[in-house]
Order: C-alpha cells, then structure tokens, then sequence
C-alpha cells in the first residue's frame, strides 16, 4: 500500500535525520553532544510537544551554509519521492534560523533552489510555507516576514507553529500583510490547544486551512462548521501518537472526522523524530483502524482538494 500524492504538514527541519546531523555538523565543525547516531536516536522519546521541540531546535542549530540548507531539503524530497509523494507544501521555520545568526537570505535561498529544483529532480512539485512560531513575540514574526518579502524567494504561504501557547490573535497584521502580498495562510491549532484555538485563527487569521485541528473534535458547532465550509485539517497520527495527544493509533478519531464530513488528510509533521514518513503514517493508520479502499481513497482525495496548486496541476494529481 502505497498511498501518498501530497503531503501538505511537513516541518523540513523535522525531516533532519541523524546521519545528516551528523554529517552536516562534522562538516561545519561543530561538536554534537551525543556519541552517535544510535546514541541521538535514544533521544526521540517525548513527553509532549515541548520535550520534542527543545530537541528539534537543538539538532537544527548545526544548519549554517545555504549548502546545509539545500541538503537538508534534497535529503526530504528524495525520501518523500520514494515514499510516493508528487507534490509537497513544506514548512520551514525560518526565525528558528536568524535567531542564531543565519542570515534569512541563506537559510531561504538554499532550501528554495532544492525546492525550485524538485519538480526536475525528482518529479514532485512544491511550496514553500514559512512559519511563524508561536511562542516568539508577533513583532518578531511580522518583521521576519517584511524582510522575507524583500527576498527574491518565492514563497507559497505563512504558517503558525510551536508551542501553542498564548493568543493567535497577535499574529492578525502578520497574516493581513501575508494576505496583502498574495501567500495562502494556514496555522496550527488545536493540537494540545483546544478547539477554541481553532476558531480563531479561522476568524482572527484567516487561515485557509488548520494543521491538526484534532482537538476541534472538543466542539461540535466548530466540527459542523469546518465541514459546511470544507476547512481541511492536516492530521499527523504518528506525531499524535508520539507527543501523546493520542494514547493509541486505535483510538485514533479518524473514522470520527470522515463521518463528519471533515476534510482530513494524512501527513507526518515532523517524520524523523516521529518514526515515519506520509506512507507511513497511512499504512500505520490502516493498520490499526482497518481502513477500507474507499476510507483510503476519500483521504487521498481530500489531500489533493486542500493543496494549494491550480486546476492543471491539481488535475494530474488527481
Ligand atoms: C511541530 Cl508537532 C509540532 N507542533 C507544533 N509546532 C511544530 N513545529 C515542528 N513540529
Ligand atoms: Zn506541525
């Protein structure tokens, strides 16, 4: 089974595998404070989204050179070609990257010319969605993005994401300047925040679709809304499962969401902390709730409807 056309919530720094920490982090100079490997890999077991995100900012500081930035990017797009993905939208956080003295020019030019290489190399088209990160004042997120509009980087939209802590509501002038210059606009939400965080970066941010959103499950007006409007949700299982958000793949309340008529699609978020890629997280999801070929197929359908790509591109991926 292999089922993946698009992945739509992926986090490129989340696909940083430690072979390629190591290897970037040898080739920048850098001491890592593992022994190996097999020693970081110990690491990957996570209490909840903040024990994996003070890891997953620790591994990405050893990026330095527009090269690390590229590798890191080429490194996905080979591992997701080979998973069957045709099209990805891939998140990237850039501020995670100034803050540490990495020009927005480096970071951005070198994950862009993997991305605007992609379609050639390796047949799959793609998007590229800076995120913002949440737990960082909103001044910095809307000065980060002044400056990345300057660039001459092509973006395809701005994202929300780390801890979900705090109001959403900040990040409006971010997400209105975002709108003004043309990018799509998505955000998390409601992954260990509540439904109520749903809503508003529905009604404050306008964001077009909800990175995870399971927890909108919690409020059945918001559930009937996000279906009556085909707001989709990009659900991460294996992600949910790791930062326990879910207890078991079995309670996993996907059938829940189709039966609501919930434009759900299945993506890995961050697949190298999380044990799996996009085809990894269906089989895994398959398995444990024994989806049908039409449960499959209603998944792969909405992953195309909720892509940001135009009606030709959308009709090959169909
Ligand atoms: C993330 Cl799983 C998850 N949640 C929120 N923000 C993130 N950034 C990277 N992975
Ligand atoms: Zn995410």
């Amino acid at each position: 089974m292999l089922m993946p056309a698009v992945e739509l919530h992926v986090h490129l720094e989340g696909t940083f595998e430690p072979e390629l920490i190591f290897a970037i982090a040898e080739r920048n100079g850098m001491n890592l404070p593992y022994d190996d490997v097999e020693d970081l890999r110990r690491r990957y077991e996570f209490t909840g989204l903040q024990s994996f995100l003070d890891l997953y900012y620790e591994n990405m500081a050893v990026l330095r050179t527009e090269q690390d930035f590229a590798d890191l990017a080429r490194a996905y797009l080979g591992r997701a070609r080979a998973g069957g993905v045709h099209h990805a939208e891939v998140f990237f956080d850039i501020q995670a990257h100034t803050a540490r003295g990495v020009p927005a020019e480096v970071a951005l030019r070198g994950v862009s010319e993997a991305l605007v290489a992609s379609e050639r190399e390796f047949g799959i088209s793609t998007g590229l969605i800076v995120t913002f990160l949440r737990h960082l004042p909103a001044a910095a997120a809307m000065a980060s993005l002044q400056e990345i509009l300057r660039l001459d980087v092509p973006l395809l939209g701005v994202g929300l994401c780390s801890s979900e802590i705090g109001p959403a509501a900040p990040f409006k002038d971010v997400y209105d300047l975002a709108a003004a210059n043309g990018l799509r606009r998505v955000a998390h939400a409601g992954e260990e925040g509540p439904a109520a965080n749903v809503r508003e970066v529905l009604d404050v941010l306008g964001a077009e679709r909800v990175d995870h959103g399971i927890r909108a499950l919690e409020d059945e007006d918001l559930v009937a809304r996000l279906a009556r409007e085909r707001v989709p949700l990009t659900l991460c299982p294996l992600s949910n499962l790791r930062l326990r958000v879910v207890q078991d793949l079995a309670d996993y309340p996907l059938r829940r969401m189709l039966d609501a008529g919930l434009v759900v699609t299945v993506n890995s978020d961050d697949p190298a902390y999380f044990g799996g890629y996009v085809e990894d997280n269906f089989r895994r999801l398959t398995e444990a709730l024994d989806l049908s070929v039409d449960e499959l197929a209603v998944l792969a359908r909405n992953g195309v409807e909720a892509a940001f790509v135009d009606d030709a591109r959308r009709g090959e991926l169909a």
